[in-house]
């Protein structure tokens, strides 16, 4: 359901079932965890997570909602609890930078999963859809928080409640992600700046995306404690040692991410 390399210093992990528009089975599931246990390797700075064919992904695989044994609605809750939380959890914890290719469609989960990385990059043919509300549910993989964070309690509430379809230039200008990128363009770019945040001071951009984590839930009191104390310890870093180096030196730094 996936494939996944490791080149440069960068971690590809692509969805593969475009003819179901790389919805997530539980086997898919599955083996993205396993491929984000490969990021553990010192050798990984960078992940880009991207989608083959038309979609990115249509969210859950809707065909995999079977009844349980005596006919009750299966669980949704639990297919949360077990896959989707624990994923979401894992990927904004990840140390390092995580890009996002949104190559087609992204719609329920899928789009929810996208929004979660660090730095969305979209096709300009892709789409974002909050398809939750059709079905009678809930955003979810993080959607409700993210939303009005992203976007504002309008929109937010525009996109969670109509589910209409949200084209990736709208995205951009709302700011619910980075940027668009043409079509054919997409892999190539996504992967140059993946590879260019692999040479860069790793260790450093974890503090950043630490911080800016931490931001979500700090008061400025707190935020001013938590930036004295990452910057205390980016201090002691050999790429910030180096950073300095090389600027004093006039020439470009050699990071090693320590
Ligand atoms: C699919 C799917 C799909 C299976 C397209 N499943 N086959 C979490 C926890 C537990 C349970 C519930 O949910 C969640 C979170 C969620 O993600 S809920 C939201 C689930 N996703 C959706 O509601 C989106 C459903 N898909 C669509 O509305 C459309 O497919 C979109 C708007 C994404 C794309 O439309 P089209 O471009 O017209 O493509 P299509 O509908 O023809 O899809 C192509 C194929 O992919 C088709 O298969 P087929 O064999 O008929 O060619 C679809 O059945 C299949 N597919 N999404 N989620």
């Amino acid at each position: 359901c996936i494939e996944f390399s490791i080149d440069c210093g960068v971690a590809t992990l692509t969805l593969n079932r475009p003819e179901k528009l790389n919805s997530f089975n539980v086997m898919m599931h599955e083996e993205v965890w396993e491929a984000l246990d490969r990021l553990k390797m010192d050798e990984v700075r960078c992940l880009l997570i991207t989608g083959r064919g038309r979609g990115f992904s249509a969210g859950q695989d809707l065909s995999e909602r079977k009844p349980g044994p005596n006919g009750e609605a299966p669980d949704l809750g639990q297919s949360l609890e077990v896959y989707y939380n624990p994923l979401v959890r894992r990927l904004r914890t990840l140390t390092v930078p995580v890009i996002c290719a949104v190559n087609g469609i992204a719609a329920g989960a899928g789009a929810n999963l996208a929004l979660n990385c660090d730095i969305v990059l979209a096709a300009r043919s892709a789409c974002f859809v909050q398809a939750f509300c059709k079905l009678g549910l809930v955003p979810d993989s993080g959607g409700t928080w993210l939303l009005p964070r992203l976007v504002g309690r309008a929109r937010a509430r525009g996109l969670a409640l109509l589910g209409d379809r949200l084209d990736a230039e709208q995205a951009e200008a709302w700011g619910l992600i980075w940027k668009v990128v043409d079509d054919e363009y997409l892999i190539q770019e996504a992967m140059a700046l993946a590879r260019h945040l692999a040479t860069q001071p790793t260790q450093g951009l974890a503090y950043i995306k630490q911080a800016l984590e931490a931001a979500e839930r700090n008061d400025m009191d707190a935020q001013l404690d938590l930036e004295r104390d990452l910057q205390r310890a980016a201090g002691r870093s050999t790429d910030y040692r180096e950073g300095v180096a090389a600027f004093k030196e006039k020439r470009t730094p050699t990071f090693t991410g320590k």
